[in-house]
């Protein structure tokens, strides 16, 4: 029995939990970012070789996420944030779509898609333009070259977010995991560790997954629809 209010809870959300808000997911049939894969576009080395195309990607990405609002499974993890005496919210997302929603203190793992920084000195910025004035756009403070503050592949992830998060995966006594492929590491990894520090770990996913199979309760449903109902049966009352 599912007693939410007896330890602390983690939430670890991926893309799924936007897909109903209209932001494409990265992998599987639906997967496709304008026809590319993260592991074309989402890397220094593709920066590297043409940092005008990754950043037409990402341009397109923030049209397409500015135009977008949070949906029911973004607002019922604010509600959590809101309600619950020990919650933790970590997303491998960058949309920005969970503090739209009303969460505070994000563990963003991935980084944000808000936020501009400097390839040449510590400039680092929120910048909400769509589009932005040049491509690729330029350091107000060097010139230098602005990359998005997102994480990519072959890329050490903050050691401070990533320290919160792996505190409050060891530390939980519930941990869900919402519309994530878990392939992706080491954010896949803090599901293993809540469960070897003796967490319950309930799924969420219309699709199977590596955790799937170690999952104390695995709800087969769009995230939307599933964490509403889920958290009407489980909240506190
Ligand atoms: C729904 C739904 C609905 C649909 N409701 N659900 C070999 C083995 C192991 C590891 C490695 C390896 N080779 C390299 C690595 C390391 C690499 C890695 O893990 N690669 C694997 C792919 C193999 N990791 C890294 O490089 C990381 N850094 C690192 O490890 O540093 C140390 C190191 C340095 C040097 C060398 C080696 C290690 C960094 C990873 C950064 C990931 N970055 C991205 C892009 C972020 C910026 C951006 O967005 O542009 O992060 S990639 C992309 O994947 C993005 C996501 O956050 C991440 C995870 O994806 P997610 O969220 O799970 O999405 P999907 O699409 O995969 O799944 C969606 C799910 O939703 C599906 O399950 C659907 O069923 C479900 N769903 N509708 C609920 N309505
Ligand atoms: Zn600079």
């Amino acid at each position: 029995m599912i007693d939410l209010t007896r330890g602390p809870v983690t939430a670890l959300t991926g893309a799924g939990v936007s897909a109903e808000s209209g932001v494409p997911v990265f992998r599987g049939e639906e997967g496709l970012w304008r026809n590319y894969r993260p592991e074309e576009l989402a890397t220094p080395d593709a920066f590297r070789r043409n940092p005008r195309l990754v950043w037409e990607w990402y341009e397109w990405r923030r049209e397409l996420i500015g135009a977008r609002s949070p949906n029911p499974a973004h607002e019922t993890l604010a509600t959590m944030d809101k309600t619950l005496p020990d919650f933790t919210l970590i997303t491998q997302n960058v949309d920005g779509l969970h503090q739209a929603a009303g969460s505070e203190s994000v563990l963003e793992v991935h980084g944000n898609i808000w936020r501009v920084r400097c390839t040449a000195c510590p400039y680092l910025s929120e910048d909400h333009r769509v589009p932005l004035p040049e491509l690729p756009p330029r350091c107000p403070e060097c010139g230098g070259l602005l990359r998005p503050d997102v994480v990519w592949f072959g890329e050490s992830l903050s050691q401070e977010v990533l320290d919160a998060a792996w505190a409050a995966a060891a530390g939980c006594q519930t941990m869900l995991v919402i519309g994530t492929s878990a392939v992706v590491q080491p954010a896949a990894s803090l599901p293993m560790v809540a469960l070897r520090n003796g967490a319950q770990l309930i799924e969420f996913n219309p699709a199977e997954t590596p955790l799937s199979r170690q999952a104390d309760d695995v709800i087969r449903a769009p995230a939307g629809e599933a964490l509403p109902t889920w958290w009407a049966a489980h909240r506190p009352t």
